[in-house]
């Protein structure tokens, strides 16, 4: 089929594949076969093309290529929509703005060459802890509003004293392929995963309890059908676990290295003792590190003590 009228002779069979990752499907159907007597399957798949950078300050304006925005949610400096490219269209695009943002927020979503670094406890001690320290409150300011009931109340999925689960803003909210939610903790003290110890077991398994029902219950996901997992480094020091349904495979944030499973903190954490430094105070973490990162000259390898 070569042309526009050859291909819409094209009848839909059945969804062979999705991928929200490269926004394709890829659909099973029958076409006329050449000789015109009866119809072959035919295998198609529709990628949404890439947005052209060219285009880039075209976007916006009066006559911009979006023509229609619906507001999704806006927190503190973060604000997520959904555009049109045209009338009658489904939405095609998901619009992030981050407004003031700052030289740390550039940095991060600067094209970045990434270098291996291993994080020792000594480099943790020196280096690491003074920087996490050293961020403004602001920067949290979204969690905090989040934890207060400020913003975002109406998504939240599952609350408790301890925490609350409710979809991460890089979620569509639609496609359950990629599902995307964060449980975000209430006790402040707990920077990152090297302050993690062994008394926060229970409260990491509420965690993987509560999303597991609460993925179940609102989209009939079963046991088994999540990914969760923690950033180290993260781009936020207040304790948060991504949940993310198992399927969606790749994307910012899965990589090697910077992730980790909490079914593995949860089970490093119960074969250490209470007693003594706990087993994250102890551990040389390794992970890529952005050349834009805070944290990149003083970890490059070779970083002195
Ligand atoms: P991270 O590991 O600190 O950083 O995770 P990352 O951005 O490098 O992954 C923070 C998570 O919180 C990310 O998955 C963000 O998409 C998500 N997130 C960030 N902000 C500012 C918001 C927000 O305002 N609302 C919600 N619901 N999620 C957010």
């Amino acid at each position: 089929p070569t042309s526009f009228s050859a291909l819409s002779q094209f009848v839909f069979d059945r969804v062979l594949n999705e991928d929200p990752l490269t926004h394709s499907l890829i659909i099973l159907g029958t076409l006329p076969s050449p000789d015109l007597d009866n119809r072959v399957r035919a295998i198609v798949r529709l990628e949404k093309t890439a947005l052209n950078a060219a285009d880039s300050s075209k976007f916006f304006g009066d006559n911009g290529i979006i023509e229609k925005v619906q507001l999704e949610e806006s927190t503190d400096i973060y604000t997520w929509l959904f555009g049109w490219l045209g009338e009658d269209r489904e939405r095609d695009v998901k619009i992030n703005v981050i407004c003031p943002a700052t030289d740390v927020h550039i940095r991060k979503y600067t094209r970045q060459d990434q270098i291996m670094v291993h994080e020792t406890p000594a480099l943790y001690e020196k280096y690491v802890k003074p920087y996490i320290s050293a961020f403004p409150a602001s920067r949290t300011t979204w969690v905090e509003n989040i934890l207060k009931g400020l913003s975002e109340q109406s998504k939240v999925l599952y609350s408790c004293p301890e925490f609350l689960i409710l979809p991460d803003m890089k979620w569509d909210l639609k496609t359950i392929r990629s599902l995307y939610l964060v449980a975000i903790i209430q006790d402040r003290t707990i920077r990152s995963l090297r302050d993690l110890r062994k008394h926060h077991v229970d409260l990491l398994r509420s965690i993987r309890i509560e999303a597991t029902r609460v993925v179940q219950a609102k989209w009939g996901l079963g046991n088994g059908s999540l990914r969760m997992f923690i950033h180290y480094q993260p781009s936020y020091y207040h304790f948060h676990v991504h949940i993310v349904n198992a399927n969606y495979q790749g994307g910012l944030g899965m990589t090697v290295g910077q992730g980790h499973l909490l079914d593995d903190i949860i089970a490093l954490l119960e074969l250490d003792t209470f007693e003594g430094p706990g087993i994250f105070e102890r551990m040389t973490l390794t992970y890529g590190l952005g050349d834009q990162h805070g944290l990149f000259t003083t970890l490059s390898p070779g970083a002195e003590l």
